[in-house]
């Protein structure tokens, strides 16, 4: 399978601005931001999506959902949205798990 943009960015073969990176995760700045502070974190375990997780990735999701407000921390926001979009009619464009950390800003709800 062709690497995605996303592990060619995990491999260091694309430059991207990283804010946060561990031994299973990477955060860098979304190329086409939709709010003063948008971040991606994405795991280094190339999932296309969610749903392609098993029990064994439960740790995984689990770390995400712990370093998402540390990175979200880390940007200076207190206040913040995850979104993971999810398959191409929600607006998934590139097939490695990420989850959107979105703030700097007023979110309005619901989202479009
Ligand atoms: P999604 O539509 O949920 O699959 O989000 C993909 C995001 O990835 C989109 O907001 C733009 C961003 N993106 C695409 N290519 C690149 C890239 O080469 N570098 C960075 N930093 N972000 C990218």
């Amino acid at each position: 399978m062709a690497k995605t943009i996303f592990e060619k960015i995990i491999d260091r073969e694309i430059a991207a601005d990283v804010v946060y990176e561990d031994d299973l995760c990477l955060a860098f700045r979304d190329i086409n931001p939709q709010a003063p502070v948008h971040v991606l974190l994405v795991p280094k375990k190339p999932l296309a999506k969610l749903a392609d997780a098993q029990e064994i990735d439960q740790s995984l999701l689990g770390h995400l959902m712990l370093i998402a407000p540390k990175v979200a921390e880390g940007q200076g926001l207190e206040d913040f949205r995850l979104v993971v979009n999810h398959g191409a009619g929600a607006g998934q464009t590139v097939f490695h798990l990420h989850l959107h950390i979105f703030g700097g800003r007023e979110l309005s709800w619901p989202p479009g």
